[in-house]
C-alpha cells in the first residue's frame, strides 16, 4: 500500500470538479432558488421529475467546455491530481455509456464524451486523473437509490405534503419512474459495467472516489470493489460502504481535522470555494484565497491532502471568482512551494 500510496501522499493538493447537467439549472426551478443543499442536488431537493429533468439535459451543449485550459489552471495553482464527477446522484454520465442511455452522448445535444479528452488533457500535462462515481445514489436510473429529503425543503410546492408522503413511502424516490427495478438490479446493470467502463477506456486512472452508500450492501460493494482489479494501483476513499470497506483514505468534508481527530490513516479534506458543489448562480459565499490557502498550509503540515473544488457552468466556462481564486493560490505557491 506505501508504494501505492506515494504519489497520492506527496501531492497535498487536487481538484475536484462537480459537473454534469445540474449546472444548466444552477440552483433555480420554475423561477425559485432551491432552499438547500447544493446545486447537483437540485432535481432531489426540487423533487423535480424524471422527464422534465432529462427533457432539459437534450439541449445541454457545452460549447465552451476546454479541458486543457481546466488541466493548465489546475497545474498552475500547484494542484497533482483531478477528480471529476464522472457520474452524480443525478445518475447522468459525462462517459459514453453502453450501460445507460441516461450518458453525455446519447441524452444531449452535445453528443460527446466529456471525459476522454480530458483524460487525454492530463496525460498531456502529467496530471493525475480520478472519478468520482455516485454508486447508489441514481436517480434517473430505475432502481438507483435516492436519499430522502423532504420537499418543504425545496421550493413552495403547494403539493408539498404530497409529495412527502410520496417519499416517504417510497424510500425516498418521487417519481414512479425510478422504480421499475430493484437496487440490485440497477448494481448489476448499471453502476458496476459503468464503473468496467471508467476503468478500461480512459487509460490510468489513479483515484475512484465513491459517495453516499444509501442503501448499499455489503455484497453490492463487494461486486464494485472487484471491478477495481482493472486499475491495480488505484486509490479509494472510504464511502463505498461502511464500515467493511474502508478503502484507503479518508474523507473529511469541508473541514480541517484537528490533530486529536488524526488516527494515522490517510486523509483528504474536500471543501468548496463558496457553498455548492455544482454551479449555483446566485452562491455569491466565496471564501478568499487567503482562506484557501490557510487551509492549503493547514491540511499538508497536518500530513493530509486538500481537494478544493470547482462548479464549472453549463456552458463548460469556469466561474470567474474560481479562476481568480485558484490563480492567486498559484502565485502563492511559485513563491511559497518546493516543487
Ligand atoms: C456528498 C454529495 O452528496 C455531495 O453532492 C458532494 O458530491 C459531496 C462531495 O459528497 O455529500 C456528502 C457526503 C458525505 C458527507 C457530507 C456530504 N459527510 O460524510 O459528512
Amino acid at each position: 500500500k506505501d508504494a501505492r500510496m506515494q504519489w497520492w501522499r506527496a501531492a497535498r493538493f487536487g481538484m475536484f470538479i462537480h459537473w454534469g447537467v445540474y449546472a444548466q439549472w444552477a440552483g433555480v426551478y420554475h423561477g425559485h432558488q432551491q432552499a438547500r443543499g447544493g446545486a447537483e442536488w437540485i432535481m432531489n431537493r426540487c423533487k423535480i421529475p424524471v422527464a422534465e429533468y432529462q427533457e432539459r439535459a437534450k439541449t445541454f451543449n457545452p460549447v465552451n467546455y476546454d479541458p486543457d485550459a481546466w488541466v493548465k489552471m489546475a497545474k498552475e495553482a500547484g494542484m497533482k491530481y483531478i477528480i471529476i464527477t464522472s457520474k452524480h446522484h443525478d445518475g447522468f454520465a459525462l462517459f459514453k455509456s453502453g450501460a445507460s442511455k441516461w450518458n453525455v452522448v446519447d441524452a444531449t445535444a452535445y453528443g460527446k464524451d466529456l471525459i476522454k479528452p480530458l483524460a487525454d488533457a492530463c496525460r498531456k500535462y502529467g496530471m493525475k486523473l480520478g472519478f468520482y462515481y455516485s454508486q447508489a445514489q441514481d436517480w434517473n436510473n430505475p432502481g438507483g437509490a435516492a436519499a430522502r429529503k423532504e420537499m418543504r425543503e425545496g421550493w413552495p410546492n403547494p403539493d408539498s405534503a404530497k409529495i412527502d408522503a410520496y417519499t416517504k413511502a417510497h424510500n425516498g424516490h418521487w417519481d414512479p419512474a425510478q422504480e421499475t427495478k430493484t437496487f440490485d438490479q440497477y448494481i448489476d446493470e448499471v453502476s458496476v459495467p459503468q464503473v468496467k467502463e471508467l476503468l478500461s477506456n480512459y487509460g490510468d486512472i489513479a483515484v475512484l472516489w465513491w459517495d453516499t452508500p444509501t442503501n448499499m450492501t455489503d455484497a453490492a460493494a463487494q461486486k464494485l470493489k472487484d471491478v477495481l482489479k482493472l486499475q491495480p494501483d488505484i486509490i479509494t476513499n472510504d464511502r463505498l460502504k461502511r464500515p467493511n470497506f474502508p478503502g484507503d483514505t479518508k474523507t473529511p468534508e469541508q473541514k480541517v481535522p484537528t490533530q486529536a481527530e488524526l488516527d494515522g490513516t490517510d486523509w483528504e479534506t474536500c471543501m468548496t470555494m463558496n457553498s455548492s458543489w455544482g454551479y449555483k448562480s446566485w452562491d455569491h459565499n466565496w471564501k478568499s484565497a487567503e482562506t484557501l490557502i490557510h487551509n492549503l498550509v493547514d491540511i499538508a503540515s497536518k500530513g493530509g491532502n486538500y481537494l478544493l473544488n470547482i462548479g464549472p457552468k453549463e456552458d463548460g466556462s469556469v466561474p470567474q471568482e474560481s479562476i481568480d481564486r485558484l490563480r492567486e493560490i498559484g502565485a502563492w505557491m511559485k513563491v511559497n512551494s518546493a516543487g
